[in-house]
């Protein structure tokens, strides 16, 4: 591994390691290295707090003067919440600049490395660029898009069930999947589930592991059909907002209301619009979505173009039946050639269990 590998992984490391913590913002690491000696270490904490290499130019002080930086995003331009970087890199004496990515950011998109040129500073761009530009998928659709980058989830058994033919399903994957959905749930800003599954299950939607943050928790409902006495109605431990058509039970609107949840009406006379749903997620600000619907709510999302990424987990078990429901119902495609491909498909294993990946080709 070359030296420029070695840093740009620790930047990498450290700032992956936050995954969820600086939504909206993206995950950026920096290091700077001065005579082959690591003088300063900076991971972008938090939205609105200062940027990676701030933190790391800090920490490095006068050793700055002749170093180079790590930087796995290119330093911004503008003065937003935070000044610009790239003048903070100048003014630091800063001899050679290492970025993994340009900033995908309309308002920076190569002026930061414009910045850093015209000051006489050299600058490597593309240093496990690949790593970087993955690392960052939620930001950078949603800094260009303005819509959330969504997640659908599911967890069947290996013929694709996600309960018996008797709707028994817990449980169908063991303890570690069910450990790495909650991780998940805790790396997104919004999970969402269909009336029907609140219904059933009354789940609390959190994300039950150490130091776990719980996204809000958002359901589908056309007709309000929630009861108010579900925990996440009740609980108050995060906002649960619900989305309806406009075939919904006036008086359940303001019964809910008046419990704290917020209640928006999409287009659509009798069902759940989910586009409407997407984007105003995306005007509200939410940047990642993670789906934990049924197999109903999985096919809209798929049908409407709206999903991002499919996480998957397959327990080795049968469980057959025509009539058991699997995750991806509604109609279906008619002909094998217009299937929805998934791109880029990684197995691993998670305990007994396996889990894929894999994006969604839009069409
Ligand atoms: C971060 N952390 O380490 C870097 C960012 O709202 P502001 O002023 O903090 O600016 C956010 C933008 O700054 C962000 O969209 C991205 O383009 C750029 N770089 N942002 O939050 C960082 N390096
Ligand atoms: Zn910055």
């Amino acid at each position: 591994m070359s030296n420029h590998d070695f840093y740009m992984n620790l930047a990498l490391t450290n700032a992956q390691t936050l995954k969820g913590q600086t939504d909206p913002n993206p995950l950026v690491g920096s290091v700077i290295v001065n005579d082959n000696r690591i003088v300063g270490i900076g991971t972008h904490l938090k939205a609105g707090e200062p940027h990676a290499e701030i933190h790391a130019l800090r920490m490095a002080g006068d050793m700055s003067r002749g170093a180079t930086i790590y930087v796995t995003l290119e330093p911004c331009s503008h003065f937003g919440r935070t000044g610009p970087c790239a003048q903070a890199i100048i003014d630091a004496g800063i001899d050679k600049v290492v970025i993994a990515t340009l900033d995908p950011n309309p308002i920076v998109a190569g002026n930061g490395v414009q910045m850093l040129k015209k000051a006489g500073i050299e600058v490597i761009v593309g240093v496990r660029e690949e790593e970087a530009i993955k690392m960052n998928e939620v930001f950078n659709k949603f800094i260009v898009t303005k819509t959330p980058f969504v997640t659908l989830k599911a967890a069947s058994t290996l013929d694709g069930k996600i309960a018996t033919h008797a709707l028994d399903s817990k449980w169908i994957t063991a303890e570690e999947a069910r450990l790495d959905v909650h991780l998940m749930r805790s790396q997104h800003m919004a999970i969402l589930v269909g009336v029907g599954t609140v219904i059933e299950d009354d789940p609390e939607l959190t994300a039950r592991i150490s130091n776990g943050r719980n996204p809000l928790r958002i359901v589908l409902d056309s007709t309000l059909r929630i009861p108010l006495d579900s925990k996440l109605v009740t609980d108050g431990i995060v906002d649960t907002w619900i989305f309806t058509s406009q075939n919904y039970d006036a008086d359940k609107r303001k019964a809910l209301e008046e419990l704290g949840v917020l209640v928006f009406e999409t287009s659509h006379d009798t069902q759940v619009d989910v586009v409407d749903v997407v984007r105003t997620l995306g005007e509200k600000g939410i940047s990642s979505l993670f789906i934990e619907g049924g197999g109903t709510i999985n096919a809209a999302f798929l049908e409407n173009d709206l999903i991002d990424k499919v996480v998957f987990y397959f327990a080795p078990k049968l469980v057959g039946g025509k009539m058991a429901p699997t995750f991806i119902e509604g109609t279906g495609v008619e002909w094998m050639k217009d299937a929805i491909e998934l791109r880029d498909g990684e197995f691993s294993k998670v305990g007994k269990d396996f889990k894929f990946t894999g994006y969604p080709e839009k069409r």
